[in-house]
C-alpha cells in the first residue's frame, strides 16, 4: 500500500539508538505503552528530521504537544526551507507572512496567521492556546502578542527569498502548481508550498497535532491558507485520532479536510480510506481545479494506524517509532 521512499537508520546525527532501543526493550520511564507507541508521524521529506526531534521527547515518555511543538521547529528553523519558518518566501508585496496552529489531547487549540517577523509561529500558537481565552491571532496582533510573550522580532526575508521574489516579481505570475516536491527549488521555480502537518502519540496513548507553514508563496498580502485553522489544516481528537494536510489551502479549507478525516475515522474508516474520501470530496466540489493541484492529507487513529492520500503522487510522508524510521510514499493517489 506504502512505498518505502527511504528507511533511515538511526544514527548519532538522528534520534539516538540508545532512546529508541531503550524504549523498545522496555526501559524507559514509563512502563508497558501500548505496541507501537509512541509514534510520530509528518508531511512531506523534511518530516523525516522533524520526527527524530520529537522522538526525544515521546522516548522519554513526554507530552505529545512537547514533542510536536518541538518537532515542527525543526523545519521552521531551517534556512534551507522555503515553505516552512523563518526562511519562508515572502508574498507579493515582500512580507514574509507565516500561518501555524497546534491542538493538544485536551481539544485544547492555539493557532496564529499571516504573523510577520516572528521565526517559530507554532510557539506563539502554543501560547495563545494556553495563556489567552482565544483560539486564533492575526498579522499585526499575532506579532503584538508574540513580542509581549519575549519573541524576538526579526526581518525573515532572506537574501535568498528576496532574489527568489525578485525573479518572481519579472513575471509576476500566481498559479499554484500542483506538486513541486521533487523539483529544485530555483528562483523562479512555481515552487509555492509545502507544509509540515505533525500527528504524534505519546506513550500514555494521548495524541497531539501541529501544523506550520509560510503558505503560498508570493500569495496577495493577508492571504491564509488552512494550516493555521483548525478542522482544516490540523485536527485531534483524543478519542479518535487526528488529520493534517498540505497542499492548496483554498480547497481544504471549502471542505473543513481534517476534521472531515477524524469525523470519517470516527465512522470506521481506516485512515487511509478517510483521507481518500476527503480528496474524493475536493476533487468532486471542484473537478476542474482539483486536477491540476496538490492536497494531501495524512492521518493517525487512536490505535496509532496511520494512513495518507493525496490528488496527486508525489506526497510522502515520515513515520517514527520505536521500532522503525521511514519515508513512505502513498502507493495510491487520485491521479
Ligand atoms: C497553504 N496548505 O497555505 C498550505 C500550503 C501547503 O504544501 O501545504 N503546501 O495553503
Amino acid at each position: 500500500m506504502y512505498n518505502r521512499r527511504k528507511f533511515i537508520k538511526i544514527s548519532a546525527a538522528g534520534a539516538s539508538l540508545a532512546a529508541l532501543s531503550s524504549y523498545a526493550f522496555g526501559k524507559s520511564s514509563i512502563l508497558n505503552p501500548p505496541p507501537g507507541f509512541p509514534i510520530v508521524i509528518s508531511t512531506w521529506d523534511f518530516g523525516i528530521v522533524a520526527n527524530q526531534e520529537a522522538w526525544k521527547t515521546l522516548s522519554a515518555g513526554g507530552r505529545a504537544l512537547d514533542a510536536v511543538e518541538a518537532g515542527v521547529k525543526i523545519p521552521e528553523a531551517d534556512m534551507k526551507n522555503h515553505t516552512v519558518g523563518r526562511a519562508g518566501y515572502p508574498d507579493r508585496d515582500g512580507h514574509v507572512t507565516l500561518d501555524a496552529c497546534i491542538m493538544d489531547e485536551f481539544g485544547n487549540c492555539g493557532s496564529v496567521a499571516a504573523i510577520e517577523n516572528i521565526a517559530h509561529p507554532i510557539s506563539v500558537a502554543r501560547l495563545v492556546m494556553e495563556k489567552t481565552p482565544h483560539v486564533m491571532l492575526v498579522g499585526d496582533g499575532a506579532t503584538q502578542f508574540a513580542v509581549e510573550q519575549g519573541f524576538k522580532k526579526e526581518n525573515l526575508l532572506t537574501p535568498e527569498s528576496e532574489k527568489a521574489w525578485k525573479e518572481w516579481l519579472k513575471t509576476a505570475k500566481y498559479s499554484p502548481v500542483m506538486n513541486i516536491e521533487n523539483k529544485q527549488h530555483a528562483p523562479g521555480n512555481q515552487y509555492n508550498h509545502d507544509t509540515i502537518g505533525m500527528l504524534a502519540i505519546d506513550a500514555k496513548g494521548n495524541i497531539s497535532g501541529a501544523c506550520t507553514t509560510s503558505g503560498m508563496a508570493f500569495k496577495l498580502h493577508g492571504r491564509v491558507g488552512d494550516s493555521p485553522i483548525i478542522g482544516a489544516g490540523l485536527y485531534v481528537d483524543n478519542e479518535v485520532g487526528g488529520a493534517t494536510s498540505t497542499g492548496v489551502g483554498e480547497e481544504v479549507i471549502r471542505n473543513v479536510g481534517s476534521f472531515l478525516v477524524v469525523e470519517l475515522m470516527r465512522q470506521g474508516y481506516s485512515p487511509e480510506d478517510a483521507c481518500k474520501e476527503a480528496v474524493k470530496r475536493i476533487i468532486k466540489k471542484k473537478p476542474q481545479t482539483a486536477k491540476d493541484i496538490q492536497v494531501g492529507f495524512l492521518a493517525i487513529n487512536k490505535k496509532g494506524e496511520y494512513g495518507a492520500y493525496a490528488i496527486q503522487p508525489g506526497f510522502s510522508f515520515a513515520v517514527c517509532n520505536a521500532e522503525k524510521q521511514d519515508l513512505l510514499v502513498p502507493g495510491k493517489s487520485f491521479y
